[in-house]
Parts: C-alpha cells; structure tokens; sequence
C-alpha cells in the first residue's frame, strides 16, 4: 500500500474484517480504489484526522469521506447502484441488514476476543472459560444464520453475493483457522456458503491478500503489546463476566480505546 493518489481511496488493514467487509463491496462492484494501511503506526495522527474514533474503514471518494462499514456499503449502494449489494425488495433488505447486523455484532466480538492471543504480541494464555464461552455463543449464532440460509437460495441466500457475504465472510473463514469450531454435522449449509464464497474470485483474492498480510505482520509498523478495544467486542467480553480479566489488561496499559 502506498500514499494516496486516485480520486477513490479505502484507508484500511487487511487485518481489520470491517475494513475487508468494504473493500469486498468495492470490489463486488468492481469500483477501482487505492488502498492505504491506516493502522501502521506512524499514520495514527492522520487516521485521527479522518476518523476521530482513529478506525477503519474510511472510504474517501473524491471530496465526500465516509467512515463506518455499514455507512460506507449504504453510500456505496446510493452511489453506484449497480450492481447492487441489497437485495431489491424492501423486505429482503431488512433480512440482510439483520444478518448484516448478526455478523458485525455478535461473530465479530466472539471471533476476535477469544484469538487476540494469536495476533497480538504476548506470551500469557487466554482467561480460563473464554474460549468454552465463545464456542457456546458461536455455536448459537452459527443456528441463527444456518436458519435463515435454510429458508432461502442456495448457495446465495440474497440472489447474488452482496452485503451478507461482505459481512460475514472475513469472520467466518478465519474461524478454524483461529482454533474455533464449525461443526461440519450440525451446520452443513454455512459451511457450503462458506465454500461458494471461497471459490468466487473476489473472496477468494481477500482472503488470499490477508494470508498475505498476516505472515508480515512481526514486521509491519503495528501497535501489538495494547489492543484497541470498543463497541460489541467489549460488550461481549463484560456480559460473558471477564471484566477482572479486562480490568487487569487496563491496569497493565494493554487496553486502547476511541476517543
Ligand atoms: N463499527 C465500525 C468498527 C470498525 C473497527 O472496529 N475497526 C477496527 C479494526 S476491525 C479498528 O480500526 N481498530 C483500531 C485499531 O486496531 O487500532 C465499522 O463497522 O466500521
């Protein structure tokens, strides 16, 4: 990644699954952009400067800036049309924005509370419980979406590929990779939209592009020692009762928030 020049940019991290849930948009649409690494830590006070939360995505589009993934699908929808991520009645985009929702929400918070261990920097192991905690509520919300796939098309449940998988993939194809479980008897229909997602081009280059990114990771300019913490990924830490845990990740200065 390199400093900005075309008109579109996406200021990203192909570490961060909002930021891929964007450019997999883009790209869906097959709008060109240029993608800066915003978390490297020298672009921090500019990160600040675009987004005072200092997270990604931002999308610059010529003059107009939108930060937030599921801001920034929306524009891109009323922007260019098509093709379309939503699909075209009323009624079926309220069921994708809640599976929309179910991913950015409730996979997200379990997938990285419970695998920071394998991309941050340190040496202890995760609180006991976390992980027997994150595959119960996995297990629930992987019910939740095999529900709503079974009632609809296969293997795209909205027609074509669009903002569900946008949302869902990045997660969900790093979910056996970081040591969670899909069980393959109890949800076959996730896993077979998983793997139409693998074999269509477009994820398949994003998930190729982060194994990529990851085995630079020791290398690249990254904050590893605190995590940024915020949104539903805390919530789901605290209601699931290891705020001891956390509130001795904040005393050791391991705990970064937005401002
Ligand atoms: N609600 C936001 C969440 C974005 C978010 O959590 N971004 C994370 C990366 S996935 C981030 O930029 N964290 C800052 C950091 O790690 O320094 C969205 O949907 O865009």
């Amino acid at each position: 990644m390199t400093q900005a020049t075309l008109s579109r940019v996406l200021y990203t991290s192909w570490i961060s699954t909002f930021a891929r849930k964007v450019a997999l948009g883009l790209e869906l649409k097959g709008l060109s952009y240029e993608a800066v690494d915003a978390l490297q830590s020298d672009f921090g006070p500019e990160l600040e400067r675009l987004n005072p939360r200092r997270e990604v995505p931002v999308l610059r589009d010529g003059e107009l800036l939108v930060v937030n993934s599921s801001d920034i699908l929306q524009y891109l929808e009323w922007r260019y049309p098509q093709p379309p991520l939503y699909p075209a009645s009323i009624e079926e985009r309220v069921a994708a924005r809640a599976l929309e929702r179910l991913a950015d929400q409730r996979l997200d918070p379990i997938v990285v509370d419970c695998t920071l261990w394998r991309w941050t920097e340190r040496s202890d192991q995760p609180p006991p419980g976390l992980l027997s905690a994150g595959q119960r509520d996995l297990d629930i919300t992987l019910t939740r979406l095999q529900t709503e796939l079974e009632q609809r098309a296969k293997p795209w449940p909205f027609g074509t590929p669009g903002l569900v998988e946008c949302a869902w993939f990045p997660n969900l194809i790093a979910v056996r990779p970081l040591g969670l479980q899909i069980d393959a008897e109890r949800f076959p229909t996730v896993l077979n939209w998983l793997a139409a997602m693998r074999a269509h081009p477009v994820f398949a280059t994003d998930r190729k592009r982060t194994a990529v990114f990851m085995k630079t990771l020791a290398s690249n300019n990254y904050e590893r020692t605190r995590v940024f913490w915020s949104g539903e990924r805390l919530e789901w830490l605290l209601a699931r009762g290891f705020h001891e845990w956390f509130a001795d990740e904040i005393r050791a200065g391991r705990a970064a928030f937005p401002d």
